[in-house]
């Protein structure tokens, strides 16, 4: 790190001659390298972007000048040279710094990101505040090919051109989503780049005709005329112009000059927004990484020598292959079921389903809201559509839960996978919410397994069901349960006791329901009996048992991994009300308080609320403790 360990700010690199920063950047990667093949991390994307941060802070006068990336994973060499080099080693890890960018983090994060698609907009509002404030720095967006075709880009785009606002952004293009990019603004891209070798080879006959003697001029002109109607056909002009943007590219993006050359001469355009298209290689400089930046966008850790992945050996499945099998399965024998996902074929487990059924299967891109409604739309001609969208993600098409599917009660099934904690790659990432903005919305049924055969069996009642339905399962893997039996349908609304007796009655939704099985164990031991039931569903709630269980105890615990807010214990507490039975049983929710969960590991997390076998252990003791220091009180009151 001869030239990195000098650089404690972008000041710092400012002050190298240009003709370093090649080395500059070299040394970032090598950096980058070292420490993600010993902790794991965003590795392919950081690597395909090191480049973009060294030209961009060093063309930019940041932190004046305002950097706002997309999604944020691709931002390690910008966190390495502002001011965070010594902290990349603890990077996702509790306490240590965020995998994406955060405000309070640095002054250098102008914007928060973690979901995709959102840079172009937070950029376009920071220059309308600066235009009204009569101030003069630079507002520039950095987004990748597979965030710009994201609803909300275009329509930050749509509006950025009518207004002609004064804003770069720079267009990262490595043809690349997670997995392929997909979608017509992708071909568009591609044809960018095919035209940029036709201008080239234009440019070269426009010169040898202009040798010509005497008739050179004339040819020269007419032969522009019609080429330049040819060219308008693909190239950006098509649809950057028409937008009122100005377009510069495209420019090698791993040549630190030629970016700093182009952002200088975007820097000078003031009518009108402009976007530089530079072109990437996703994990670039790694040979692992540059053959397969699929599966390198984000590793564990690795061999830097070899490149393969240093794997723990698990137990059991995980969740999202046993859903992406279960759901062949089900294809296998329903040809109306089709499959989607929005830009995460791997993560959701529908890679498999792109295989074996390529013509029912869709991957629409960074565009879950869209995904949503396509899915209403193909449930109103018969089909069953299966859409695989993490929980985090379907925040994003919130109203087209509602208003396209839910309010017009067609079969979807929203299959939600890391709902709960999802461990390092913290706030943005925890699917959290998603009990709480779904169970308000009418005719959805939500469910979520105990284990991975449970799994199985929920998929096909959701597929069964005929109305909206949504499973939610965690991140990771199951519980190591036999899972080969056929799926079989459950009964809508039915719990299951898994364990009766005592005065304690433990209600676990999902993934709480086997700590909690464990803490009655070890309550028995001290001679606490409690009952234990799995939910299974939120909504509809089990009221026949559950109000059974009101009658009966003496304390009901309820544990979710979700936000208590409007969660599953909520609704516990709102079926005891509308029964007129809230003050009949003591009710203690366990689950996430109102409060801003970190990154970290998912286990320790889990720990930190409570919501492990040791937590429910000790949340049951002391509320039964509680509880026997009231009843003794009262029985001294009445001697
Ligand atoms: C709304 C939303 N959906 C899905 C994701 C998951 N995701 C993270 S990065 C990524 C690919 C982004 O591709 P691109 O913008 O081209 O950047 P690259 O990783 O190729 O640099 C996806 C789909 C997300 N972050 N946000």
């Amino acid at each position: 790190m001869r030239l990195l360990q000098d650089i404690n700010s972008p000041a710092d690199l400012r002050r190298l001659p240009i003709e370093q920063l090649p080395e500059v950047a070299a040394e970032i990667r090598q950096y980058i390298l070292e420490t993600m093949s010993r902790i794991g991390g965003h590795t392919g994307a950081s690597l395909g972007a090191v480049e973009l941060a060294v030209a961009l802070h060093y063309a930019f006068e940041t932190p004046q000048d305002r950097l706002v990336w997309d999604v944020g994973h691709q931002a390690y060499a910008h966190k390495i040279l502002t001011g965070r080099r010594d902290l990349l080693p603890t990077i996702k890890q509790y306490g240590g710094l965020s995998g994406f960018l955060k405000r309070d983090e640095s002054e250098y994060d102008t914007f928060g990101a973690g979901h995709a698609s959102t840079s172009i907009s937070a950029a376009l509002g920071m220059a309308i505040a600066r235009d009204r404030k009569g101030e003069k720095h630079h507002v520039c967006a950095i987004i990748g090919d597979a965030s710009l075709p994201g609803g909300m880009a275009m329509e930050a785009i749509n509006q950025a051109g009518h207004l002609k606002t004064r804003l770069i952004v720079l267009l990262n293009d490595n043809e690349m989503s997670i997995a392929p990019a997909v979608g017509a603004l992708t071909g568009y891209l591609n044809r960018i780049r095919e035209a940029h070798g036709y201008h080239r080879f234009k440019d070269e006959v426009g010169e040898t005709l202009l040798s010509i003697p005497g008739l050179g001029e004339r040819l020269h002109h007419a032969a522009k005329t019609v080429k330049d109607a040819l060219a308008a056909a693909v190239l950006p002009g098509a649809l950057v112009n028409e937008l009122g943007f100005k377009y510069i590219g495209y420019v090698d993006g791993h040549n630190p000059r030629a970016l700093v050359a182009a952002l200088r001469e975007a820097q000078q355009i003031k009518d009108s927004p402009v976007i530089v298209h530079a072109l990437t290689v996703k994990g670039k400089g790694f040979p692992s990484s540059e053959k397969n930046y699929y599966a390198w966008h984000a590793t564990g850790a690795f061999d830097l020598k070899t490149g393969e992945p240093i794997k723990s050996v698990a137990k059991a499945p995980q969740y999202t292959a046993v859903f992406g099998d279960t759901l062949c399965e089900l294809m296998e024998k329903d040809e109306k079921i089709v499959a989607l996902t929005a830009a995460m074929p791997d993560g959701t487990g529908i890679d498999r389903a792109l295989v074996r059924f390529p013509k029912r299967t869709f991957d629409v891109g960074i565009a879950e809201q869209h995904a949503v409604t396509f899915c209403a739309g193909m449930a109103c001609e018969g089909l069953k559509p299966v859409a695989a969208i993490y929980s985090t993600f379907l925040q994003r098409g919130f109203d087209q839960v509602i208003h396209d599917v839910c309010i017009q009660n067609l079969n979807v099934t929203l299959a939600l996978d890391r709902g709960g904690i999802a461990g390092p790659d913290g706030p943005t990432h925890h699917g959290l919410l998603d009990i709480a903005y779904l169970r308000a919305q009418p005719n959805i049924i939500l469910m979520s397994p105990k284990d991975e055969a449970e799994l199985r069996d929920m998929l096909l009642t959701a597929i069964e069901y005929e109305g909206p339905a949504a499973l939610r399962y965690p991140r990771g893997n199951g519980v190591g349960v036999d899972i080969s039996a056929a799926p079989k349908k459950l009964e809508i609304g039915k719990g299951e006791i898994l364990r009766d007796g005592g005065e304690v009655a433990i209600v676990a939704y999902g993934s709480m329901v086997y700590p909690s099985l464990q803490a009655a164990e070890n309550l028995a031991k001290d001679g606490i009996e409690t009952s234990v039931v799995n939910a299974r569903f939120v909504k509809p709630l089990d009221a026949g048992l559950l109000l059974a269980l009101a009658r009966t105890k003496r304390l009901i615990v309820t544990v979710e991994e979700a936000y208590l807010a409007g969660g599953f214990g909520s609704a516990v507490m709102e079926l005891l009300e509308e029964n007129g039975l809230q003050d009949k049983v003591r009710v203690v929710r366990m689950g996430i308080p109102d409060r801003l969960v970190t990154h970290g590991e998912a286990k320790l997390l889990l720990a930190k609320y409570g919501l492990d076998a040791d937590g429910i252990y000790t949340r049951v003791k002391e509320s039964v403790e509680v509880l026997e220091d009231r009843r003794s009180s009262r029985e001294k009151i009445r001697s």
